[in-house]
């Protein structure tokens, strides 16, 4: 039996409590039982405007041939994609139908802010409707960006609820012969836990510090669908991990594929692996081939340890209190079936260059920042030794410069740090330089490592913020607000 201090106490009956409202959000039956679609409608952007109407709702959806209630955009498991290009206005006229105050966060575009763009400040109340305008830039990236809720202390529990989207980018990338002929596919990867009434389950205090992961892991919705691909024919899996807290590892079974793409667009050139792991957060773009011997491919989830509290993290209690096993075994995410067809399909070859990038230049300032899990305080999550607090601004910069800031991991668990509005490039972890030049919006921070990153603050001033991934980190203070001025 693991002592609280009074500390942790007062903390778990503060999840407690959270418990009570999310059993009271569930309970709100919705008379309408009609499932959600399993395709995400998709919206695309025309003459420069997309407009779209979100609405964000609990709703009986199919998971695996159940019926489990979900937080929902428009009631959709995952939320509609959102298709827009470089130049154009989107307004989203957004309503709040859950049972909590929320706000929606574009997470990996280039937009401002402030106002009634990407603005987690928000409080968007029950009942309330909210015109959210952005701007994408005329020089933003082709990219894949999502989006989901972002008010502090009900992040976790939204985005565990279902609350997710795509929202892509078009560009330069979609034109490149080889990718414009590919089949595209996106992943949408998401774990859900729920109860045998189809409800969401509670998450104890625990599995909060740990960060929740639900023992239901689906694609788009689904539980190992299957994609079919033709001989000669390439498959662009478009990847979001869009989990709360769960990282996903992914192998082909051992069969190559190359990456393309990162959180922020194209890398230089493709890059052929075996493994590729995601952080909550993060996009990665990959090219399978379709010239295999085999007739289908399988899409697997590897264990990974994320480390854990104490001696939580050895394994010796990894089940029971922290609500995840360690030693978690694979898992089939999807299927690609091979078509295998008489006919001679020439597949056109990957180019070597896909987008030009450049290193960012050396710093104007350099900062670092400090991530662990405060067990001296009690159970609080922490960066430079201190929890976020909303009116507190932890660090201000100058727009146009160029800052590198070290991230140093002294807990014992992994830490996926984000930051909005500008995305970065790694540098070198353990001063190991990064081989890979690449635009990222999410990080990994390895516990005990230290890794360095350059930004540069373009086009807006305002206030935003960085912070952990894991989103129960974040909700329990792994937050930080930025300033950025002229
Ligand atoms: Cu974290």
């Amino acid at each position: 039996m693991i002592k609280l201090n009074r500390r942790q106490l007062m903390i778990f009956s503060l999840f407690s409590t959270g418990g009570i409202i999310a059993q009271k959000l569930l309970s709100n039956k919705n008379n309408n039982l009609s499932w959600a679609k399993s395709t995400p409608a998709v919206y695309k952007s025309k003459n420069g405007l997309l407009e779209v109407e979100l609405i964000a709702q609990e709703i009986p959806v199919n998971i695996g041939g159940k019926t489990a209630y979900l937080l929902t955009y428009n009631g959709q498991i995952p939320a509609p994609r959102l298709e827009a290009k470089a130049g154009d206005k989107v307004k989203i006229k957004f309503t709040n139908k859950l049972n909590n105050s929320t706000n929606l966060h574009y997470h990996g575009l280039h937009i401002s802010p402030n106002n009634n763009a990407d603005n987690v400040f928000l409080e968007i109340k029950p009942n309330q409707t909210f015109n959210y305008e952005l701007n994408i830039p005329e020089n933003h990236h082709s990219m894949m960006g999502w989006y989901h809720p972002h008010l502090h202390g009900y992040t976790a529990q939204q985005l565990s609820g279902g609350l997710a989207g795509l929202f892509i980018i078009r560009g330069k990338l979609d034109e490149i012969p080889a990718i414009k002929s590919a089949k595209e596919k996106f992943i949408v990867l998401q774990d859900f836990s729920f109860d045998n009434n189809g409800r969401l389950t509670d998450s104890r205090m625990m599995s909060l510090m740990m960060g929740r992961e639900g023992d239901v892991i689906t694609v788009n919705g689904e539980i190992n669908p299957q994609i079919s691909l033709n001989q000669g024919e390439w498959l662009r899996l478009r990847i979001l991990n869009a989990s709360t807290s769960r990282f996903y590892n992914l192998s082909l079974d051992n069969n190559p594929f190359y990456l393309i793409a990162t959180d922020g667009g194209a890398i230089a050139s493709p890059q052929e692996m075996t493994r590729l792991l995601l952080t909550p957060g993060q996009r990665a773009e990959i090219m399978i081939t379709g010239e295999n011997k085999q007739s289908s491919l399988k899409l697997i989830n590897l264990p990974y340890n994320r480390g854990g509290m104490g001696m939580m993290g050895n394994g010796m209690m990894g089940g029971g209190m922290m609500g995840r096993r360690n030693n978690n075994p694979s898992q089939i995410l999807a299927t690609i079936n091979l078509n295998q067809s008489n006919q001679n399909n020439q597949s056109v070859s990957l180019p070597n260059q896909l987008n030009s990038i450049t290193a960012l230049p050396p710093p104007s300032q350099v900062r670092s920042f400090t991530l662990n899990h405060g067990m001296a305080n009690g159970m609080a999550f922490l960066i430079n030794g201190k929890s976020y607090n909303h009116q507190r601004i932890d660090t201000e910069v100058k727009l146009n410069t160029v800052e590198e800031w070290e991230l140093i991991n002294t807990g014992m668990m992994d830490h996926p740090f984000h930051i909005h509005v500008n995305s970065f490039q790694v540098i070198s972890r353990n001063d190991i330089p990064e081989n890979l030049l690449a635009w990222r919006d999410t990080v990994l921070v390895k516990r005990g490592e230290r890794v360095k990153i350059r930004i540069r603050f373009n086009d807006f001033t305002g206030k935003t913020v960085y912070h952990c991934h894991i989103l129960d980190h974040e909700d329990l203070g792994m937050m930080g607000n930025l300033q950025i001025n002229t």
